[in-house]
């Protein structure tokens, strides 16, 4: 199998994080975000996005929940619950991940200040709701990895970029929310999906959208030269 990609894309990285679960041997291909997508991309992805899976014989699998669908079918152990309630729970909550994870995509490339308030606002309700669905722990349904454990990782390393760049907060008085994070970033198949070039790439991608996380990152950036300047004692 071969996974396409972008280095700091979540719904890939939750597609390498099951892969690792599994123990499914596979490679994969990064491709330039900003640049010429290759000849074919639009064949093997109709919608355009990442990520794709190549599994042979001229197949192309896309959309992340469906990929993960996939590899959870032909490869035990199973990750979503059999009893169909559980199920259908499991995969609202896979869908709702998409959901926080795109409001926090939108965080990051939205120059309307109000519409950057607002969305912080968003994110912290969307977690909250999180907060009040989470168990005992340690992962989604206990002792077991689940397909929402490897969607909700990437949502957690995301959060956990944002809040290295600026302190939003977003996890303040969610203790569940936060030992899973804990529980989440340790395992090493999180540790793998996450690109060593993932923390520059993250910060290349806040610039080039110029929004308000942008600026915001720009004016401590230059508190932080004035505060150098002003200790080694040069104006
Ligand atoms: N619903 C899709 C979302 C995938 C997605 O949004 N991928 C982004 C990168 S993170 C993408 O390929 N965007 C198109 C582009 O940047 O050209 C999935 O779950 O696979």
């Amino acid at each position: 199998m071969k996974l396409i990609g972008f280095k700091i894309c979540p719904y890939v990285q939750r597609v390498v994080i099951v892969l690792h679960e599994k123990g499914i041997r596979h490679t994969l291909e990064y491709i330039d975000p900003y640049g010429k997508r290759p000849a074919d991309f639009h064949h093997i992805s109709p919608l355009g996005k990442v990520p794709v899976l190549d599994i042979g014989n001229d197949q192309h699998l896309f959309e992340s929940a469906v990929i993960l669908e996939y590899l959870d079918e032909i490869k035990k152990p199973p990750f979503l619950p059999t009893p169909p309630p559980a199920r259908a729970r499991h995969r609202s909550w896979i869908v709702y991940a998409s959901s926080v994870q795109a409001l926090l995509a939108r965080l990051v490339t939205v120059r309307d200040e109000h519409l950057f308030i607002e969305t912080q606002a968003a994110i912290r309700d969307h977690l909250a709701r999180v907060e009040s669905e989470l168990r005992a722990g340690p992962l989604f349904s206990g002792e077991h990895f689940s397909l929402v454990d490897a969607v909700f990782a990437p949502v957690l390393v995301t959060i956990d970029f944002l809040e290295s760049v600026h302190r939003f907060g977003f996890l303040k008085n969610l203790d569940k929310t936060s030992r899973w994070r804990e529980t989440l970033l340790a395992r090493p198949s999180v540790r793998t999906a996450i690109h060593n070039e993932y923390r520059d790439l993250m910060i290349e991608f806040v610039h080039r959208q110029k929004g308000c996380l942008d600026a915001r990152l720009n004016s401590s950036a230059s508190g932080t030269r004035q505060a150098a300047k002003g200790a080694s004692g040069t104006t």
